[in-house]
């Protein structure tokens, strides 16, 4: 029994290939997504099979979906989500029958992670993704000129300015609500597909923008594991989104949720919380680097018997690399290796 590590990889425009990939060491997975079809549509059996093949070919392994979107009417609870709830339903079969174990998602309203800033350079000259809570005052979203690469670049300035008059209708609990109505339709098909579903926590851990947020805290993960009390309801635990809050425990909550076996999926990252509620910075993994305790985390995971899937998350941008902010090479493959080291002393010492 071990972790699984794994890797994000965009399709054919990363500038990360498959062989780069493959020659990090312990690389099991890759995480990747059909990005060709809109949200809430049904991702072609040939795009799939071409994805499967070339991860294959690789030498690595087709497992992991990061993400299968949730369409903003399902979020919404218009009447318009049954047929969207039918479409993830087939995308869940399409994918177990093509060998995927696990499926990512969020149920974030209208933006996915979100950062002040994406090239902010360090002391030692690197560049990070950061969040200061002055730089977000002073954005709007609705003049249309943010955009992050997690984010649907398909609203226009209109388009966005009334699915935002929607969500000002929609409180918390009626985002609980339609989240509840969604897993009752999706997680029996995830059972029957065995297909882990594993949604991913808001990042940042708070309401941004005024939209509603729920997946944030111990109290709310609870609830949300017992909505559908059911394996196959799961979590992608991302210590980055949990862990820029001080008020989240990470380690006592990844180790109480891996123990009742829902986390199927880790984001392993580090992250540095400013004094103040000033926001927070994107950091090296290595633990001082940061406010998180990367060792007690993985010792959380070995401890409670974790055999999911975990990648580095987020790197910053070292040795001259350029690319996807967050996602270039050289920093995620540290990453790897860093948490590569820790497991192996983790499980050495426990023999
Ligand atoms: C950011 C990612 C997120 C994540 C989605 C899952 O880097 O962790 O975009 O993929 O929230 O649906």
């Amino acid at each position: 029994m071990s972790m699984k590590m794994s890797f994000r990889w965009y399709g054919d425009d990363d500038p990360v290939t498959l062989t780069n990939i493959r020659q990090i060491p312990n690389m099991y997975s890759i995480v990747t997504a059909v990005y060709d079809v809109p949200v809430g549509e049904i991702w072609s059996r040939e795009s799939i099979a071409d994805l499967k093949k070339k991860t294959e070919d690789a030498g690595l392994a087709f497992e992991v979906i990061e993400s299968v979107p949730v369409h903003e009417d399902i979020k919404l609870g218009k009447d318009t989500r049954d047929r969207y709830i039918e479409n993830y339903k087939e995308n869940i079969r399409r994918l177990g029958e093509a060998g995927v174990k696990c499926i990512c998602y969020n149920f974030m309203p209208v933006f996915d992670w979100t950062r002040t800033q994406l090239d902010h350079e360090l002391d030692d000259k690197s560049t990070s993704l950061v969040y200061y809570q002055e730089q977000v005052e002073k954005m709007d979203p609705l003049t249309g000129e943010l955009s992050l690469p997690g984010w649907d670049s398909s609203y226009t300035k209109e388009s966005l300015k009334e699915v935002f008059d929607e969500y000002s209708k929609l409180t918390e609990e009626d985002l609980w609500a339609n989240l509840k109505y969604f897993l009752e339709g999706i997680i029996p098909t995830a059972e029957e597909c065995d297909v882990k579903m594993a949604i991913h926590d808001d990042d940042p851990c708070w309401s941004i923008f005024g939209l509603p947020r729920i997946i944030t805290d111990e109290k709310n993960l609870d609830r949300f594991l017992k909505l559908v009390d059911s394996k196959y309801n799961g979590l992608t635990f991302c210590t980055g989104s949990l862990g820029c809050s001080c008020k989240n425990d990470i380690v006592k909550m990844i180790a109480k949720y891996t123990k009742m076996g829902r986390v199927h999926f880790v984001h392993m990252r580090n992250v540095k919380i400013l004094e103040d509620g000033k926001g927070f910075e994107e950091r090296a993994h290595y633990s001082e680097c940061g406010s998180l305790d990367m060792y007690a985390i993985m010792k959380a995971l070995y401890d409670n018997g974790f055999d999911g899937y975990i990648r580095p998350d987020h790197g910053r941008m070292i040795w001259g690399e350029t690319g996807r902010p967050g996602y270039g090479l050289y920093d995620r493959a540290l990453g790897a290796t860093y948490l590569n080291g820790l497991w192996e002393a983790i499980t050495k010492a426990s023999k």
